[in-house]
């Protein structure tokens, strides 16, 4: 396997607009230093240059807090960079088809949303599953309806790999995510465009510590 489990126990998914005044490196910077596990750099809008170029700067920000760094849905902009690895939606490339572009080495993250695709996911080629939407959130705009904690307990026990959760979830949440059974919690807003995205990343980062670990 190409990732730990305790990478994923707070991921953090960048979202360029929500980040917009402290801007995504700050962001990250601050993320990481305050305890995230992991960093997935989305941006829907960008160009695989943009994306590559993006990458390369959070690149030696991950490296010195020894946290993965993959991007969303962009394997060139990932080998480009020669960051950790790729997240693919059911949409987007194949999962085979990415970790054949990415070799074996490079993690590869893949969204789920039903208990089928979970079954279905091939546990030789994919390292972990983003189990979404737990709440509706309007940080992604074309989500799947939401599933709810009884919808992701079901979805984990059907994952043959490593599981993270997603989708409208805080620091409230933390106990009810983990007492699911998933490796960890990803967060977009709960992260980015707070006023304190380090306070932010240390209050999930001790709450979800004090739970399991
Ligand atoms: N995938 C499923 S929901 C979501 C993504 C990227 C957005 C989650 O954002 P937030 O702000 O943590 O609800
Ligand atoms: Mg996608």
């Amino acid at each position: 396997m190409a990732i730990k489990a305790e990478s994923l126990r707070l991921y953090l998914v960048t979202d360029p607009h929500l980040c917009a005044q402290l801007g995504v490196e700050n962001t990250v910077e601050a993320a990481a230093r305050g305890g995230v596990s992991m960093v997935q750099l989305r941006d829907k809008d960008a160009s695989t240059a943009e994306r590559a170029a993006l990458a390369t700067r959070l690149k030696p920000i991950c490296a010195q807090y020894k946290i993965p760094l993959v991007i969303n849905d962009d394997v060139e902009a990932a080998l480009q960079s020669d960051v950790d690895g790729v997240h693919v939606g059911q949409g987007d490339m194949a999962a085979s088809l990415a970790r054949e572009k990415l070799g074996k080495n490079r993690i590869l993250g893949l969204s789920v949303e039903t208990i089928e695709a979970a079954k279905q996911t091939p546990s030789d080629i994919v390292d972990y599953v983003g189990i979404s939407p737990i709440y509706a959130t309007p940080t992604k705009s074309d989500h799947k309806p939401p599933i709810g904690f009884d919808g992701l307990a079901e979805i984990c026990t059907a994952s043959p790999v490593y599981t993270v959760a997603i989708g409208g979830l805080k620091i409230a949440d933390c106990a009810r995510v983990m007492a699911t059974g998933v490796n960890g919690m990803a967060v977009v807003s709960a992260i980015c465009g707070q006023d304190d995205p380090y306070a932010a990343a240390v209050g999930l980062r001790v709450a979800l510590d004090s739970l399991n670990s």
